[in-house]
């Protein structure tokens, strides 16, 4: 039964409804494969093991196209004169693009799926039995479809220990120490997986980076998962460790302009290619959190990134440079950090540097405004940091839709060139023409038998992989089809089911961090509340610091009253944020110290309105868990079973933050809770004394 869970959401369950397959077999009786590559293999291998299993009968795959209804699948260069003049023009596709045509020849009907290379023939097989498998029509089809940005990648926080950090589904896939001569058939399943849904490429090691990766005993087993990943389309990438030289290379220092530096991370490179010769390139985190970097040497994020990047360009690789940074010598507001250090930079990064991005300016909180370095960096490629796994959402116990809040990050209008100047535009190069565009996501797949330790969190995957192929999709449409394709079709399930996805995120907003509330997780792990953690040596790793809760009221004055990183924003944003009145409720909290009588939108004064959200939150997890119960009859009763087991504790993990928060923040308010919310059953005092030396992911 676990193989319902780790086959995700290629379950290809077989059609009960009689119509329907008979519908889908007027159209596709057979497989034509043109292609003899590794990926063309792999693409009609996929295809007949799908229609096979969802529409029963055998789909043997024949290399000539001489019967009727028939799939045929192929790159452009291999299809035939008369295909070709059928199909039209490629000129709109990139090179990982498909076309899905339906055409009539010779009076034989038969569908096209074709791309210039074969990587987008599989991308394309993917897209076609999504259609199947979401009961959707497969006639008169002309699909056209590419990605809209290039690098579309996983980021692994693996440590070579195989513990992850920030992991909540057991530990890394990858097993250093059987490869590079063991082969895990899961490297082929999640190169798979990650295919199906556009994945380009991964980042195998933790941002925290260990040297050793870089040695040759660590390369020969990259190279072996390279080699899996190759005709999936997936690149590898790693983490480079700045001090790398020093640590692995023998040298006294790592000063990107010491002439022995720059030339071992020359000679680094070349040895890296020549074992894998698509070798994406690297991932940096510098000068954060106590990591290596150039600052160490008197240089720059500019020097060190650009050394790096002269090092990989001459293989066509790319360095990804963390803007992730805050400082414990600087006493600024933690939020504008980045942005500062950041910005005067622009247009001074090579031609292959990417900077990476997290989506707001803290770190990967419920909710956060979006980062303002998106608004800011015109002529500098800025690629998208998400974060998967939970850290900061209840780890792998908490149901959680995450393409909702992606969304509403990729939906912000920065206002960098006007109106309508999405951070999805910027990203995507629409608005600053860089032409290295891309979307990372911590990953949250770990060697837990359904890769993500809770059935619903292989949504937060999935989604990512769809919104890093279009930026723009619509969050609705990504739960319809992964509903759909990792349960059922049934609309009596979907409808509920789907609506629960789109809420749950907004009820952990409410159960954790009402009205832009940020960063009061118990510090360390970040796992449940902790808003009284006053005591740790640097102030930004305090909650205290984020509420800033006190008689007088609650909130981080981030306007002009305050610390004005509000100026960071775009005039037109700026002027929305600063302004009390016109801030947006959600993120109140975020940019304002506002009192506890303040008067909400609403009448209430925002202690009630706070009081009232958490009590909501608990609701909706609650109805969720209704919700679920009543889908028992459509879902496999292990999934049904976890999933409910995991719906409780959430709940109680609901009601916990919930009197947990209210109770500490009432000793500033010193008011009553408002009608309608539950009275805690625990004291302040207990709530404060509990511990958890083991969380996970730490
Ligand atoms: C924080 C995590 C920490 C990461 C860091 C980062 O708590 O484990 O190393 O971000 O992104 O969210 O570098």
């Amino acid at each position: 039964m676990a193989q319902k869970d780790y086959k995700l959401w290629l379950q290809y369950n077989q059609k009960t409804d009689v119509e329907l397959v008979s519908k889908y077999l007027s159209d596709v009786q057979g497989i034509v494969s043109l292609g003899n590559s590794e990926t063309s293999k792999i693409a009609s291998n996929e295809l007949k093991l799908g229609l096979q299993n969802m529409l029963g009968g055998k789909f043997e795959i024949k290399s000539k196209s001489d019967s009727d209804k028939t799939v045929i699948i192929s790159s452009q260069a291999l299809l035939s004169p008369e295909i070709k003049k059928e199909i039209g023009s490629f000129d709109q596709l990139n090179e990982e693009g498909f076309i899905i045509k339906s055409i009539s020849l010779k009076g034989k009907n038969q569908i096209i799926i074709t791309g210039k290379k074969d990587i987008g023939v599989l991308y394309g097989v993917y897209s076609f039995l999504r259609l199947v498998q979401t009961n959707k029509s497969i006639k008169n089809l002309n699909i056209v479809d590419a990605p809209k940005t290039n690098i579309r990648i996983l980021n692994h926080w693996d440590n070579l220990d195989r513990t992850v950090e920030r992991g909540y589904a057991g530990f890394s896939l990858w097993n250093w120490q059987k490869l590079p001569d063991f082969i895990d058939q899961r490297y082929i399943d999640y190169a798979r997986a990650n295919a199906s849904i556009g994945i380009n490429g991964t980042v195998l090691t933790n941002v925290n980076a260990n040297a050793l990766i870089l040695t040759p005993q660590y390369l020969e087993k990259v190279e072996a998962l390279a080699n899996v990943f190759r005709p999936y389309g997936i690149k590898v990438y790693l983490t480079a460790r700045f001090s790398a030289p020093i640590e692995i290379g023998g040298l006294k220092t790592a000063d990107p302009k010491d002439a022995d530096v720059a030339n071992w991370w020359k000679n680094k490179a070349k040895e890296i290619y020549k074992r894998i010769p698509d070798f994406g390139g690297f991932l940096v985190k510098a000068n954060s959190e106590g990591q290596p970097g150039p600052q160490n040497y008197g240089r720059d994020h500019v020097d060190g990134a650009n050394m790096l990047a002269d090092a990989v360009a001459p293989f066509g690789g790319v360095i990804m440079w963390r803007a992730f940074v805050y400082s414990e010598h600087d006493a600024n507001d933690r939020a504008k950090q980045a942005y500062a250090e950041f910005v005067p930079y622009d247009g001074k990064f090579k031609d292959n540097v990417i900077v990476q991005v997290k989506n707001g300016a803290i770190d990967f909180q419920p909710r956060e405004p979006f980062h303002p370095m998106f608004g800011a960096m015109p002529k500098t490629p800025l690629m998208m940091e998400f974060q998967i796994t939970q850290e900061y959402l209840g780890f792998s116990t908490h149901l959680v839709f995450l393409p909702k809040l992606f969304q509403e990050v990729l939906e912000s209008d920065t206002y960098q060139k006007g109106k309508g100047t999405t951070v999805a535009k910027v990203i995507d190069g629409t608005i600053t023409k860089t032409k290295l565009t891309g979307i990372a996501g911590v990953s949250n797949i770990g060697n837990d038998l359904n890769w993500t330790g809770h059935p619903f969190a292989q949504a937060n995957w999935y989604g990512f992989g769809r919104l890093a192929w279009n930026p723009n999709l619509d969050s609705e449409v990504i739960a319809d089809e992964w509903l759909r394709c990792t349960f059922s079709n049934d609309e009596n399930f979907i409808k509920p089911v789907k609506e629960m996805l789109l809420d749950s995120r907004e009820a952990v907003v409410n159960y954790m961090t009402p009205f832009g509330l940020h960063h009061i997780m118990d510090t360390g792990h970040h796992y449940g509340p902790g808003p009284w953690v006053s005591n740790l040596s640097r102030p930004e790793w305090n909650p205290v610091y984020y509420h800033k809760a006190d008689k007088n009221g609650i909130g981080f004055d981030r306007s002009k009253t305050g610390t004005n990183a509000t100026a960071q924003y775009a005039p037109e944003v700026e002027k929305i944020f600063d302004n009390l009145e016109t801030c947006p409720e959600k993120d109140l909290l975020w940019f304002h110290h506002v009192s506890w009588d303040y008067k909400l939108k609403n009448g209430q004064t925002l202690w009630n309105g706070l009081a009232l959200k958490y009590e909501e939150g608990v609701n909706q997890v609650k109805n969720m868990q209704n919700v679920w119960n009543k889908s028992e009859q459509f879902v496999d009763a292990e999934r049904f079973k976890e999933v409910q087991m995991l719906l409780e504790i959430q709940y109680k993990e609901a009601k916990w933050w919930r009197d947990a928060c209210l109770l500490y923040f009432q000793q500033y308010s010193g008011k009553e809770l408002p009608a309608g919310v539950e009275k805690p059953t625990q004291s302040l005092d207990y709530f404060q004394s509990l511990k958890f030396p083991f969380a996970p992911g730490n």
